[in-house]
């Protein structure tokens, strides 16, 4: 039987309305987040796990504003607020996202060098996150995406794996964006379709048959 997995991608406080890099209406996805999970044969969710020099922070760049784009290192750099400093309550899930059956969290953005917006490789692709590598050990073929932000960590998240050869859906009612431009979204959805993945809707995925939950896939 094919075995998928569910990544959920970053469902964070500072993501959240009230947070340090609030998505709009970020919170209004998590009990649908919750409705979901019981679909998957694995559950495995991502954390931005920033240290407090991060270089993706405006304030470790004194001069530069929230926005701007510095070049670090060959790529682009755009420069946030503080957000997700490692074991700080804004990086902690959501407080109603049900981590019950969590198998394994992956944190990104660790080195305080450079930023990784996906759940697989930092921005450069120089470090694995570890993730590739666990979906194939479980022998895992097709993955589907939902969480923050569609337009950074979902995307990037979802072309590397289309890249690496997965299968690919992104749940797109369960995503929500920055859009720091109108249309970063839009843009986003179809450059994740370019890359080979299929957007879905929770509907779709609450009406197939193969991915009703079953006993062998609760634990
Ligand atoms: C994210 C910007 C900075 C995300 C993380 O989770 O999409 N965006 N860090
Ligand atoms: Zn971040």
């Amino acid at each position: 039987m094919k075995k998928n997995t569910l990544i959920m991608v970053d469902l964070q406080n500072d993501f959240c309305p009230g947070g340090r890099l609030a998505v709009p209406d970020a919170d209004l996805i998590i009990p649908l987040v919750n409705e979901l999970q019981p679909f998957f044969h694995h559950v495995v969710a991502t954390l931005d796990w920033h240290p407090k020099d991060h270089t993706s922070f405006a304030s470790n760049h004194p001069g530069h504003q929230i926005g701007d784009v510095l070049i670090m290192d060959q790529i682009p750099q755009i420069l946030w607020p503080d957000h997700c400093v490692q074991g700080s309550e804004g990086a902690q899930f959501h407080p109603n996202l049900n981590v019950q059956r969590v198998r394994k969290i992956f944190k990104k953005g660790i080195d305080k060098n450079i930023d990784s917006y996906s759940a697989f490789f930092d921005n450069a692709h120089r470090r694995a996150t570890g993730l590739a590598d666990y979906l194939h050990e479980q022998n895992i073929k097709e993955v589907y995406l939902l969480g923050l932000a569609t337009d950074y960590c979902v995307k990037y998240s979802c072309i590397d794996a289309a890249n690496l050869g997965f299968d690919v859906y992104v749940i797109v009612d369960a995503c929500r964006g920055v859009e720091l431009k109108p249309g970063d979204c839009a843009k986003a959805f179809q450059e994740m379709e370019q890359a080979g993945a299929h957007l879905i809707t929770s509907k779709k995925i609450k009406e197939t048959q193969s991915l009703k939950p079953t006993e062998s896939s609760l634990w």
